[in-house]
């Protein structure tokens, strides 16, 4: 299940439109926060910056597609997959939008969480889950019976929605509305999610570690976003020897979230606010406004890998640097 967020303008116009702050751009409250509080600074325990933060908004969607697609389809011509009765599906969603996260609904159907990015984690049961741009999940779909059942993603903090319909023969496939009737949530706030995933074989406990800090900003006006204070062209590489232990500790000091996606490795997700944790294996991590969150690696082949943000308009406006391994 391949998504998508589909413009029928230039990529180019889309991106100007955004930066001069005319795109639509959501604005939501952080759940669970006391409105009259003042923001804090990030403390060493992470999560206590979160729970200063007060009336501060994050964003979520700086501009509204003109399309959300499910394997290039909408939900008024969604694609119809024909299934078993009493099958078991794994379905495997891939997250190829520019700047849009969703939610995976699977309705009445129970599911399974197997894998992310392509890397096994300790099954989750559940009907709905995440994922943000550059992101995978393969999920286990159990059908109970005979019938149709449609599979839904829902954009983040918005009313629409796409996604495709799995259908034993002969079953009736009824009409889905592609505008949901309520906003669907952000997308893994205070990373909830993201904590529940246990990798299945996680990197191998070792000895020195040597921990990076890597800073995520940038704003709306003007819409410029950074890793540590610089744009692409002007960035510091990270510089590390093959084999070398890297931990990367990510800090989004901005008020939208980031998917920190690494080339040519695979990480371990080891730290959430301050709580170490064998979390799961990776190569795309969505770090949600104001949080930290740490990701351990080896470092691999020696060359100059990007290490960059998978939301494409902060990309296009700086926010990539290269991770430099070298012998
Ligand atoms: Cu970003």
């Amino acid at each position: 299940m391949f998504l998508h967020d589909f413009s029928f303008r230039p990529a180019e116009e889309v991106l100007e439109e955004i930066a001069s702050g005319a795109g639509h751009g959501e604005m939501e409250q952080m759940p669970g926060m006391d409105h009259g509080a003042m923001a804090m600074p990030h403390t060493s325990d992470g999560m206590a910056g979160m729970q200063g933060m007060g009336a501060m908004q994050m964003d979520l969607n700086d501009f509204d597609f003109d399309a959300y697609l499910a394997n290039d389809r909408t939900l008024d011509d969604p694609e119809t997959i024909p299934v078993e009765t009493n099958g078991r599906v794994l379905l495997r969603v891939i997250n190829g939008s520019a700047a849009t996260s969703f939610w995976i609904d699977s309705g009445d159907l129970p599911g399974r969480l197997v894998a992310v990015d392509g890397q096994p984690v300790e099954p989750v049961p559940g009907t709905r889950f995440g994922l943000s741009m550059g992101q995978r999940l393969d999920i286990e779909l159990e059908l109970p019976s005979s019938g149709a059942w449609p599979v839904l993603a829902l954009r983040e903090g918005a009313r629409e929605r796409t996604g495709l319909i799995l259908a034993t023969p002969g079953a009736q496939v009824r009409r889905i509305d592609p505008l949901g009737e309520a906003d669907a949530p952000a997308f893994d706030v205070g990373m909830e999610q993201e904590a529940r995933l246990r990798a299945v074989s996680g990197l191998a406990d070792r000895g020195p570690v040597r921990p990076i800090d890597v800073m995520l900003g940038g704003q709306m006006q003007p819409y410029v976003w950074t890793i540590d204070g610089k744009t692409w062209g002007e960035h510091l590489p990270i510089s590390v020897r093959s084999g070398d232990r890297i931990e990367l500790r990510f800090h989004n000091m901005s008020m939208m979230g980031h998917p920190m996606h690494l080339h040519g490795h695979h990480f371990q997700v080891v730290e959430i606010g301050g709580r170490r944790m064998g979390g799961a294996m990776r190569d795309t991590l969505y770090v949600p406004p104001m949080t930290m969150a740490t990701i351990a690696v080896d470092a691999g082949e020696a060359a100059r890998w990007m290490l960059h943000c998978h939301h494409m308009p902060h990309l296009s406006t700086g926010m990539m640097t290269e991770f430099v391994v070298t012998a």
